[in-house]
């Protein structure tokens, strides 16, 4: 018998993945979290029926969302995560020896526990020392913290539910009040393919509050449309130029310089429906 997993997010298609096992489920105080092994992806953890994370794709999401800001910071001593509640990002994050303090905010622990529990590839970011895990809510950490940081990279679920402040121009102006001097702001911005209107909407508010806002994509084909974009805001430099590269040792699979300097290439239409013009 094939037992499947749909995700119907959007109107007029579903994501199917075959279920092997159900590893975990729990409803939080927040959403219906649920981890299973799949045929296809390995494990993955969904979200109020979201899928958030597989272990097939999920470096290519993690990778994209972290070294892109992180490379092209002059010098990221003091690091937020804003969700990022299975770990990926604070784990791409902690390869980066510049970085003196990372602090995590996500406003579901229950997230936090079932993936330390569950998705050890997800983990090693949790016990470096240089990291601090906040149970809080993001929108109300970056209102009321005395903080300052040099990037923030927003991990968050799709704008819907719990999430969805998370892309409101409120959120993004206090990101701006505790940047220090050059810092820059990293977030994921949804489909280029499956919601332009989406990507439009968070990206013209990003540009809004940051001189340079700049737009680029990645593959993740476990997310609707199988094409993902980030967005970084920045008061400093220009975040299509990196001034590091990784170590060989970091063994990343998707980022690499010639990487970096592709995923800011932008097709004609994705310019248009976002409203970039050059
Ligand atoms: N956060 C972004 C997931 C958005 C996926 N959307 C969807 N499947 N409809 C992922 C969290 C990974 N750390």
């Amino acid at each position: 018998m094939k037992v499947w997993f749909t995700e119907e997010w959007l109107d007029g298609f579903v994501i199917a993945v075959q279920i092997k096992s159900v590893v975990y489920t729990q409803r939080t105080k927040y959403q219906e979290l649920a981890i299973f092994d799949t045929v296809e992806f390995g494990r993955m953890l969904t979200l109020d029926n979201v899928i958030q994370t597989t272990e097939k794709y999920e470096y290519l999401y993690h990778e994209s969302l972290a070294h892109v800001p992180l490379f092209s910071h002059e010098n990221p001593e003091h690091v937020l995560i804003i969700g990022g509640g299975d770990g990926g990002t604070l784990r791409e994050a902690m390869r980066h020896p510049e970085i003196k303090q990372a602090t995590m905010v996500d406003i579901d622990g229950e997230v936090i526990e079932a993936s330390k529990k569950y998705l050890p590839l997800w983990n090693t970011g949790f016990s470096d020392p240089r990291a601090t895990v906040l149970i809080e809510d993001g929108l109300k950490f970056v209102a009321t913290t005395d903080e300052k940081f040099d990037v923030v990279l927003v991990d968050s679920t799709d704008p819907e539910g719990p999430g969805e402040a998370l892309f409101m121009p409120e959120f993004y102006a206090s990101i701006a009040k505790i940047l220090k001097p050059g810092g820059m702001l990293c977030a994921q911005t949804e489909s280029p393919i499956s919601t332009p209107g989406m990507v439009r909407d968070i990206y013209q508010r990003i540009a809004k509050v940051f001189p340079v806002a700049k737009l680029y994509t990645a593959p993740v084909p476990s997310y609707p449309g199988g094409w993902w974009s980030f967005t970084c805001g920045s008061f400093g430099r220009d975040p299509e130029k990196p001034l590091r590269k990784p170590a060989d040792s970091w063994n990343l699979k998707f980022y690499s310089p010639e990487i970096h300097d592709r995923v800011f290439v932008l097709n004609p239409k994705l310019k248009r429906d976002v409203g970039i013009m050059d």
